[in-house]
């Protein structure tokens, strides 16, 4: 089952994975490549050993996928995951006039007092952005995230190309083209980044009417981030397929570090101690193209699961 093919990756890890420093002094257990295989056609990868949000996975893809890179919309929808990464800009700009926000990240899951004073620094933050358009537009931007890449990549000459809508041109008139592809990973740009992209590359293929997708992951927190990964990309893959006219295949998911956070050991031990239930289904309940698609026309049925289990995110 799914479930099982996540629950054998982390079960290597836990068991062969080797110590190893990372950027956030967390510590992990660590291997290098791995390569896991959901076929679509058994239903929807959404984890059931513990409750995963198709609301917020469903939500930003969307995002990606119109090309948007202001959090707004996210916000919309009262998804939070790229908050920190506007609040930064902010905090760290001539108008923001509170208290000292450096390193919040860090100081806040150890520091009760500051958490008290960064909650209500980003609840305003958040307010700001949703009621008040210029605000928005100046803070709400988040410079080379996806949905940059994928609908509006900086050519050399100062033209934009658009991978995305190349990719479904190329998967509808040349199914058997070897160079479906969409890379985020950009040198020219890494450098000033704060988080260069974890989704690196991923490559479309057709065969018997199905369509399939892999991605390389360089990087993947097997507890708190694989499992929206594999949902995103499964997502993503029913999406592209619906607009090209052929069948879900395979989503083969490959990464490259793959590893669990020495604070998370207990979370996957829990999870790993559940049985599985059968997987949902994904509907999509519209014809509108993918790049018109919402939220509001999505729907995941019979999901059942565990449990959310909580962890803390290495920041
Ligand atoms: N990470 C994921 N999936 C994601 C994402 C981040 O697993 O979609 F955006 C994790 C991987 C790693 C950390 O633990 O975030 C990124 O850190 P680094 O850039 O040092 O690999």
């Amino acid at each position: 089952s799914f479930d099982q093919s996540y629950h054998d990756l982390a079960k290597k890890i836990l068991k062969d994975g080797i110590d190893k420093t990372d950027r956030t002094n967390t510590g992990t257990k660590s291997i290098f490549g791995h390569q896991m295989r959901f076929d679509l056609q058994d239903g929807f990868p959404l984890l059931t050993t513990k409750k995963v949000s198709f609301k917020l996975i469903a939500t930003e893809l969307i995002w990606f996928l119109r090309g948007d890179t202001n959090i707004r919309y996210l916000l919309t929808y009262n998804n939070n995951i790229w908050n920190e990464w506007a609040f930064k800009k902010y905090v760290e700009s001539e108008d923001y006039h509170g208290v000292d926000m450096t390193d919040f990240g860090h100081r806040s899951l150890t520091d009760q007092d500051f958490k008290k004073e960064y909650d209500q620094e980003m609840a305003k933050f958040k307010e700001n952005i949703l009621n008040d358009d210029a605000f928005a537009k100046k803070y709400g931007t988040l410079g080379n995230v996806y949905g940059r890449q994928w609908r509006h990549w900086a050519g050399p000459d100062g033209q934009v190309i658009d991978q995305i809508k190349n990719l479904i041109d190329g998967l509808k008139n040349n199914p058997d083209s070897r160079r479906h592809i969409v890379s985020a990973w950009n040198p020219a740009e890494i450098e000033g980044m704060a988080l260069p992209p974890c989704h690196t590359l991923f490559q479309f293929y057709v065969a018997d009417n199905k369509l399939s997708l892999q991605l390389y992951q360089r990087s993947g927190d097997v507890f708190l981030g694989i499992p929206f990964n594999i949902a995103s990309y499964s997502l993503l893959l029913a999406l592209v397929a619906r607009e090209c006219g052929y069948e879900v295949g395979e989503f083969v998911h490959t990464i490259g570090d793959a590893h669990i956070y020495s604070n998370h050991f207990d979370a996957v031990n829990t999870q790993l101690s559940r049985d599985s239930f059968a997987p949902p289904q994904l509907k999509i309940k519209s014809d509108k193209s993918i790049f018109d698609l919402e939220y509001e026309d999505l729907e995941i049925i019979d999901y059942q699961s565990h449990p959310a289990i909580k962890a803390p995110i290495a920041v």
